[in-house]
């Protein structure tokens, strides 16, 4: 295609972009935009063809995020203080001199890292993708590359590169694999953006001489030949490219540059944080369930285990696996992904809390499975909550206030009604809209029928007096 009429078909398809980039997110999705200079896939794709594309991550339903580098060293504490907030925007938080911040290269040596464990550990927990941060603000690279001599192969006495083992072991084990990419903040590039505490302006709040620069220099010299080199050193891999923290510095025609290389491979899935007023593929609400998902929008709630993301030596507010699995049950019936975060220590370990809290996830999942891969939302909706007609949330809308009796997925031919919490009588519906035939307990492994009464719409089904499982029993309503 000649390019102005590239450019022409471009401005068409990105001004109904824009509009439904307006959906509500995080606080760094990316907002309504002036038409971007290069169309996207998600532009030009037929629904056919997206559906494709998406089908494996519309059925994975469980991710493993991985936050994972040099803030794994100071885990939390500099210079003898504990510094707040989560760990991996440590510099940032302290203020770190770019110097002092890319000496803790040299001690960087995770011996204790296996991608084979790391690719083990998301198997057993039920996880169906793993992305790992391939560079995070701090601007070190996980990997080895050749365009910036800030990585773990070249300036670690470890020189190793976890991603390619991780790509080998994801290929070996069968899961698909994922890179996140800081693309606008960099902390130790000169020019590139940095926030000032996560307040998303300005953008260049720089605290060290070092970081001043040109953004396009960065952009050109860095991040772009860095991406490159993600999409193209490690085979069918990345099947996702998870960008983060856009600001104004990431312009429609900086985005487009990035887009160029993104749209070379078609069966890539990326987010909706390049900037630029891209709405990738997926909405990325974090730390937060959205009470209703986003109709219409793939997403994926991303959040963490305790309070941070990279490692915080002294963070132990882990969750509860019932929490956590809460988590899992009611996104699934919103129709999303969740996308958990493990933290590594600077040895490569996964904290065991967080091991402990997976594999318990994945002993649930070994028998309830079938009611979260590649299910389809709720048909009730009540069931999640109700929003305040009096609190308000942060942002002064009404607050939800989530209920906690049932969640429910479902199936062409079958309604799941995850129980959280027993009813002493029979577990009532109303307004049922299909034919209940059958109903049993999928943690009963003779799925000894249950029984129903049925009329005009409602129905109640006798259960057992004691749960089968302590976090969430599963009710199968087999239909028509
Ligand atoms: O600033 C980052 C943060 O460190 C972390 O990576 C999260 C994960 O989604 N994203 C940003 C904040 O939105």
């Amino acid at each position: 295609m000649k390019l102005t009429r590239l450019l022409a078909v471009a401005a068409i398809l990105t001004t109904a972009a824009s509009s439904r980039a307006q959906m509500q997110g995080s606080s760094f999705d990316t907002p309504a935009a002036p038409p971007h200079p290069i169309a996207s896939i998600q532009d030009t794709e037929t629904a056919a063809q997206k559906d494709a594309r998406m089908a494996w991550w519309r059925q994975a339903r469980f991710g493993m995020f991985i936050h994972w580098g040099l803030y794994s060293i100071p885990a939390g504490t500099w210079d003898g203080k504990q510094v707040p907030s989560i760990g991996e925007w440590i510099m940032n938080n302290a203020s770190i001199p770019v110097a002092d911040y890319k000496s803790l290269a040299a001690q960087f040596n995770p011996t204790g890292f296996s991608a084979h464990d790391i690719v083990a550990l998301a198997k057993s927990a039920g996880m169906k993708y793993i992305v790992i941060t391939a560079k995070h603000h701090d601007g070190f690279a996980m990997f080895d590359s050749k365009a910036n001599p800030f990585n773990i192969v070249a300036a670690t006495p470890f020189h190793r590169d976890p991603l390619r083992e991780l790509a080998d072991e994801a290929r070996r084990q069968g899961i698909k694999l994922g890179f996140y990419y800081s693309q606008d903040q960099d902390w130790t590039a000169p020019g590139a953006s940095a926030i000032l505490r996560q307040n998303h302006d300005p953008v260049t709040h720089h605290w060290d001489k070092a970081q001043d620069g040109d953004f396009d220099t960065y952009l050109r010299t860095k991040a772009i030949p860095q991406i490159e080199e993600l999409l193209t050193n490690y085979g069918d891999f990345p099947s996702v490219l998870w960008f983060d923290t856009p600001t104004a510095n990431m312009t429609p025609a900086r985005a487009a540059e990035i887009v160029a290389l993104l749209n070379q491979h078609p069966n890539l899935i990326w987010n909706n944080r390049l900037g630029g007023g891209y709405k990738g593929d997926t909405e990325t609400p974090e730390q937060y369930i959205p009470p209703q998902g986003f109709p219409g929008r793939d997403w994926e709630s991303c959040m963490t285990i305790n309070d941070t993301w990279g490692f915080k030596s002294y963070d132990t507010n882990f969750k509860s696996t019932a929490t956590l699995l809460r988590n899992l049950i009611d996104i699934a019936s919103k129709g999303g992904n969740y996308l958990l975060n493990i933290g590594p220590d600077s040895h490569g370990i996964v904290p065991q809390p967080e091991v402990d809290r997976l594999l318990a996830m994945g002993k649930w999942l070994d028998v309830n499975g079938e009611a979260i891969y590649g299910t389809g939302p709720t048909l009730f909706g009540a069931e999640a909550g109700a929003f305040s007609a009096t609190e308000k949330d942060s942002r002064g809308n009404p607050r939800f206030i989530p209920a906690w009796d049932w969640r429910s997925t479902t199936a062409p031919n079958k309604i799941y009604i995850e129980i959280f919490n027993w009813p002493s009588a029979a577990f009532h519906l109303d307004k049922l809209p299909r034919k209940v035939t059958r109903a049993y307990l999928l943690a009963d492994p003779a799925h000894t029928p249950l029984k129903l009464t049925q009329s005009a719409g409602s129905l109640d089904v006798q259960l057992p007096a004691r749960p089968l499982d302590p976090i969430a029993t599963v009710l199968v309503l087999e239909t028509k």
